[in-house]
């Protein structure tokens, strides 16, 4: 992409509505728009990290044998009625009536459709296990939309719903699950502690949810820094195996971490005194086993290997995809801006003419544009007629991983600089040799 067709709204000043450093980033950044209290705009780049994380998701959930699909946005609400969500569920559902009066609801998530898709269509043990997911928009009508796209009241989700003959291989999923997120928020550059936590509106007894620390963390954690130490990296797991999945699940979550809804003192006292952590953490998921509730209310049985019917157990697995941005860039950042994690950025590098209209240097970075576009990557060319510094403020500020610069002072000694933003190191490369380190990065992302 070249910047002077580009759509990159930056605000040189700092909003004043913004209380936290990635809100404050998001809309300087030019990534997002609000258009009323918690409901957002998605620029073009906003748009774009939006896209990585949702494409990550979905190649992990492909990986675990998760089936992807879509439910509508908005629903009716004698569904909900069926479950008893629809009384429940109170001012946080955005409710409506259609033409004909009927009490129609946009989705705030969606067992119950779910549920409803199952009974219809799935009759037998044989069919299962079945795990299908969405990815999709949902609205809660928060009493305090804050924080920009942390907690919106439009956000986009995935939520996922497992359905198992038994208890015991409800768990199963459960735990693949949980291996499958470590993986998954490990891809965007994060770590994402699973901590025991309440299941709220959801129900059920099982349920840990994915915190990433940061000051500005919404949620208060208690945590044995042992579990800081634990990474997922790039184990081998298969999904179907039982034991493997379980004993990810032990190493990640038998040492204490807790959010302050299910903490409890007597047992973190437990833990040696210097690792005792309290902390505050962004939640980017969470999973449930929550057995027959649904199935129950709802009557979706299977009928069983005696030929009975027998309500199945079910789960359901979220991940916060549009809180992610804010929760990458809380965790990733500077005071001159966003940091991207190569798993996620928008672009994959970024190229800095410093004298644009000089024909060499013009001509030296339309060929760096076209190697690294032939790779399959993406750069993004300031080519616009502008001061150096200010061309490095907006790269500091988009965060780009790596920036290559381009002048014509180097380029008489036939060098280019390679920049890292996240050490602020530079190299003088040939323009080749530069190219080359940016093929051998994104190898492995
Ligand atoms: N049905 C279950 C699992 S699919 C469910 O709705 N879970 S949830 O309520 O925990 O939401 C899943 C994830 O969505 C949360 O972990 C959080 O990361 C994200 N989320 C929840 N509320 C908001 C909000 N108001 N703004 C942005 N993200 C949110």
């Amino acid at each position: 992409m070249r910047m002077s067709r580009y759509f990159l709204p930056v605000l040189k000043e700092n909003p004043a509505e913004a209380q936290i450093v990635s809100h404050r980033l998001m809309l300087r950044a030019g990534m997002i728009k609000q258009s009323s209290a918690g409901i957002y705009s998605w620029l073009p780049m906003g748009f774009k990290v939006l896209r990585k994380i949702e494409n990550i998701v979905h190649e992990e959930q492909a990986r675990a044998g998760h089936h992807a699909m879509q439910m509508p946005t908005i629903q009716s609400a004698d569904l909900w009625r069926e479950s008893g969500r629809y009384d429940a569920y109170g001012d946080e559902m955005l409710r409506m009536k259609d033409r004909h009066g009927r009490d129609m609801l946009f989705t705030p998530t969606a067992e119950e459709m779910i549920t409803d898709i199952f009974r219809a269509h799935v009759g037998s043990y044989k069919d299962l296990p079945l795990t299908m997911y969405q990815i999709q928009w949902k609205f809660r009508d928060e009493v305090r939309p804050r924080f920009g796209v942390m907690r919106g009241r439009e956000f986009y989700m995935k939520d996922g719903y497992n359905f198992d003959l038994t208890k015991e291989d409800a768990l199963h999923a459960y735990n693949r699950h949980l291996v499958s997120y470590l993986r998954t928020y490990e891809r965007m550059g994060l770590q994402a502690i699973p901590m025991r936590a309440d299941s709220g509106p959801i129900g059920g007894d099982d349920t840990h949810e994915f915190l990433v620390l940061a000051e500005t963390g919404e949620s208060e954690v208690f945590y044995d820094s042992a579990v800081t130490d634990l990474t997922f990296g790039d184990r081998d797991i298969d999904y179907d195996n039982v034991a493997q999945c379980a004993a990810v699940m032990e190493e990640f979550t038998t040492k204490y971490a807790r959010t302050d809804e299910t903490h409890d003192a007597g047992l973190f006292a437990e833990v040696p005194e210097e690792r005792r952590k309290t902390a505050r953490g962004i939640e980017v998921g969470q999973i449930f086993y929550f057995g027959t509730k649904y199935s129950e209310a709802m009557k979706a049985t299977v009928q069983g290997p005696d030929g009975k019917p027998v309500p199945v157990h079910m789960g359901s697995h979220g991940i916060g995809v549009s809180r992610l941005l804010g929760a990458i860039i809380e965790a990733s950042h500077d005071d001159k801006g966003i940091i991207w994690p190569e798993g996620v950025t928008p672009y994959h590098c970024g190229i800095v003419n410093l004298k644009q209209g000089d024909d060499e240097a013009d001509a030296a970075c339309d060929a760096l544009y076209k190697s690294i576009t032939a790779l399959g990557l993406e750069p993004l060319y300031d080519d616009r007629k502008e001061r150096a510094g200010g061309k490095f403020a907006t790269m500091d500020l988009i965060g780009l991983p790596w920036r290559i610069t381009v002048g014509p002072r180097g380029l008489k000694n036939g060098v280019v600089e390679l920049t890292s933003r996240r050490t602020g190191e530079s190299e003088e490369m040939t323009p080749e040799a530069a190219v080359q380190k940016i093929a051998e990065i994104y190898a492995q992302h």
